[in-house]
């Protein structure tokens, strides 16, 4: 017996369905009470979004099987601890993040968006929509050269631009510069494109100063997790011209979003799609209930992070 706190995607779920009695507490009148009478029987969690205190209740709980690449929001310390197992869903979605980062980026550049609605609110007739900027011969920083980062690197020389990384090491057999500091590649970069995972290691880790460094030419592209990011003193960089641009697909409080970013030409906002497309989502789901089918089998789990 499995337990879903939340909905899945409708192809995940038929799967898990097909396999095991799925209990969904999201959709019950009394949660708490209904959690009370199964909590013995689960044996494993399907999705992210993971406390510790449903750890705590769930004493016969072997695994959870998050939902996506990203664990910042599965308490692993809470799960290593009570001996549970954790898998995420890494690979199957880089190239779909890749693809929508240099999408955004490019629609940041050329102002895309903002031309779609000049020629739909019949303002084109008036005069023309005016020039802007090119990711050609741009240096692009790349914070978290990871699996993802590789791609959205692959993709930003495709785009002639020159690519520099920042990470908590450098790596062997890359062709791309390394800077040891965020702020210094910041100062040297014309677009930085944040790529590293949330979590308490990397909090704020794009703070006032390192936007600042990016300054006025810059162009900041969040297609990772809002927390990295210092939030209000990008706004307000972004507001007093602190900051060329930015291209964001991730918030601090998703859904929320700065009010004050819905006025400016100067951003292209997106609801966190990163990983939106069929193909991937399908295949992460996939990848979910492999996890869940290898747990149960005695087999090794595919992508286990805890
Ligand atoms: C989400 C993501 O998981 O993989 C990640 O870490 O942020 C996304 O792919 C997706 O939005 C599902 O909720």
């Amino acid at each position: 017996e499995i337990l879903q706190t939340a909905k899945l995607l409708d192809s995940c779920e038929a799967a898990l369905a097909e396999r095991y009695t799925v209990h969904k507490l999201h959709l019950q009148a009394d949660p708490a009470a209904y959690l009370a009478e199964i909590a013995p029987r689960i044996r494993a969690h399907a999705g992210s979004g993971v406390k510790g205190d449903l750890i705590a209740k769930l004493p016969n709980l072997e695994i959870i099987a998050g939902f996506g690449v990203g664990v910042d929001n599965i308490d692993l310390a809470a799960a290593k601890a009570a001996n549970v197992r954790v898998t995420n869903t890494p690979d199957v979605l880089n190239d779909a993040v890749a693809e929508l980062t240099i999408g955004l980026m490019i629609s940041l550049a050329r102002r895309i968006p903002q031309g779609d609605r000049f020629v739909r609110d019949g303002k084109w007739l008036n005069g023309g929509f005016g020039l802007f900027s090119e990711l050609t011969g741009k240096t692009v920083g790349i914070l978290g050269l990871g699996r993802i980062g590789k791609e959205i690197a692959t993709r930003a020389q495709a785009m002639k631009m020159r690519v520099v990384y920042h990470g908590r090491n450098r790596q062997e057999n890359q062709p791309y510069v390394y800077y040891d500091k965020l702020v210094d590649m910041a100062r040297d970069a014309d677009w930085l494109v944040l790529i590293a995972p949330g979590g308490k290691g990397t909090d704020r880790i794009v703070s006032r100063e390192v936007l600042e460094a990016l300054g006025p030419k810059g162009m900041l592209v969040n297609i990772a997790r809002g927390t990295l990011v210092d939030e209000p003193a990008m706004v307000d960089l972004l507001v007093n011209g602190g900051l060329c641009g930015a291209a964001l697909d991730v918030f601090e409080k998703e859904p929320q979003v700065p009010e004050a970013l819905f006025s400016l030409d100067n951003v292209v906002l997106a609801p966190h799609q990163g990983s939106a497309t069929h193909q991937t989502r399908d295949a992460m789901g996939a990848l979910l209930v492999a996890n869940l089918e290898a747990h149960f089998a005695g087999e090794p789990l595919i992508s286990a992070v805890v």
